[in-house]
């Protein structure tokens, strides 16, 4: 599932088990790996400076770091985020406490929301058994975790990495048979056995990759294998992008809202083959609306065909949000125009003023009666214009709330309630929806329809 533009994965692994030390070294030496992110920089600044003097960095003590990247081949250009956590969440991921529950919580939500999982597996002569033992017991927290957005699938349809870290400690590092020679190492250890049985068992698509942040000598700063997950996992994100586009064919709707969240990470990839896909669908969507709002007399005609397309109109590209939005507003302006008849001198001397459109259509609406904005949001609230009937809602009881007209002061009440109400249903049926992907779309939707709604506190806390 995406978040915000970014392809999410997270690393988990026991305390002092390198991750840390690898999310430094990927900064540090990784030319396909860059960030331009504020924390992201003054994060790992120092810390990969550290290793360049030859010092490893401090613990991550007590903290999460989310980290975003910008990741850059030939073929693919894409933002990640990785979270870097203090192993000792992880160890203790079950567990309430009320001085770290809110890194946990985030840990969780990251985990679950997350499109690739890297566990740490540290190769080490003096192995802290305990760390291994709870973290083994942890495994199976997080596996329950994701599988939960997975439908409690025993699969969990995306990739996972056991990168086995400090490899260099090895006396197999690079040796030729080395994969075999790491399988044997965490075989040999009971509790990495049994944590990779389990990883193994949920995470059909797993690859088991040894690494080492530093290589053999730290000075030399001659790091191993450190790109081989994060392009395993994204050669994995975008094929399994691909498999969903083929899938969703002939399904333009569908197809356009799917692509829309990738069209970006989509630039450079097959000659640009998708994001032109998308381009191409979203042209034919943005003219079919675009003509048929042109051709409109009024507002209300112009909220049902809002009402419509309310499907499609998020996933377009924004200029194309924008001129939707500005034929809207000139509609409404009109029909403000007409029912303000009565006031329309001083409409005129304001427009005089040389205020544009949108100035007056402002000053207007403070010129609306009681009775006005009453029956406008009746009106609004009948044809089902939530936003904007909330946006009256609002108006009203800010400048109407001394109105001896107890009867509409009621219903306007009751008006709010019902449009609460109908958003938290339409909340609980989103939440409640199998597909993750229906979910994200669907909250999308959710949230830019109420964006506007400041006095809705109870859906803005859920
Ligand atoms: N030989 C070797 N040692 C490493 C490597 N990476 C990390 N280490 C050692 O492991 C220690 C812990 O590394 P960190 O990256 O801080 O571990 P972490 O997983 O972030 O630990 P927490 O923040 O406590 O969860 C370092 O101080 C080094 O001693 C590596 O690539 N090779
Ligand atoms: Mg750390």
């Amino acid at each position: 599932m995406r978040k915000t533009g970014n392809i999410n994965f997270v690393l988990i692994g026991a305390r002092a088990t390198g991750k840390t030390v690898y999310l430094a070294s990927l900064f540090l030496n990784e030319k396909s790996v860059t960030s331009k992110d504020g924390h992201t920089i003054e994060y790992l600044q120092p810390l990969s400076d550290s290793l360049l003097g030859g010092k490893y960095p401090q613990a991550t003590a007590g903290t999460l770091h989310e980290l975003k990247f910008n990741y850059k081949d030939e073929d693919i250009s894409c933002q990640i985020q990785i979270d870097d956590v203090d192993g000792h969440f992880v160890e203790t991921l079950h567990k309430e406490d009320d001085t770290t529950q809110k890194q946990r919580d985030i840990l969780i939500q990251n985990i679950k929301n997350s499109e690739g999982i890297i566990f740490f597996f540290p190769f080490e002569e003096n192995f802290k058994e305990e760390s291994i033992k709870s973290f083994n017991y942890e495994i199976d927290t997080i596996i329950s975790k994701i599988a939960e957005m997975y439908n409690n699938h025993d699969h969990i349809p995306i990739p996972a990495v056991i990168a086995l870290s400090k490899w260099d400690n090895s006396p197999d590092f690079k040796a030729e048979n080395e994969d075999e020679k790491a399988l044997d190492y965490i075989e040999s250890n009971k509790f990495l056995k049994l944590a990779k049985e389990k990883i193994e068992h949920h995470f059909p698509n797993l690859s088991i990759i040894p690494i080492s942040a530093v290589g053999k000598d730290m000075e030399q700063m001659n790091p191993y294998n450190l790109e081989k997950p994060l392009r395993f996992f994204i050669d994995e994100t975008y094929r399994l992008w691909e498999k969903k586009i083929e899938s969703l064919k002939g399904n333009d709707k569908d197809l356009l809202k799917y692509l829309s969240k990738i069209y970006f990470d989509m630039k450079f990839y097959k000659n640009g083959k998708y994001n032109t896909m998308y381009t191409d669908i979203e042209k034919k969507f943005a003219d079919e609306i675009e003509l048929k709002s042109n051709k409109l007399q009024d507002y209300m005609q112009f909220t049902q065909v809002q009402e419509e397309y309310q499907n499609i109109t998020p996933y377009l590209l924004q200029s194309d949000r924008d001129k939707l939005e500005e034929i809207g507003k000139k509609l409404k302006s009109k029909q403000t125009l007409k029912k303000a008849s009565w006031g329309t001198g001083i409409i005129i001397a304001i427009s005089l003023l040389g205020l544009g459109v949108a100035g007056w259509y402002v000053k207007s609406k403070v010129l609306k009666t009681e009775n006005e904005l009453y029956s406008d949001l009746v009106v609004e609230y009948e044809n089902h214009n939530y936003p904007d009937a909330m946006e009256d809602v609002s108006d009203y009881q800010d400048k109407f709330k001394d109105t001896l007209d107890t009867e509409h002061k009621n219903r306007v009440e009751e008006i709010k309630n019902r449009i609460v109400r109908h958003y938290n249903l339409k909340l609980e049926k989103i939440l409640s929806s199998n597909s993750l992907l229906t979910q994200y779309d669907e909250l999308n939707v959710l949230n830019s329809e109420i964006d506007d709604f400041d006095n809705m506190n109870t859906l803005h806390k859920k």
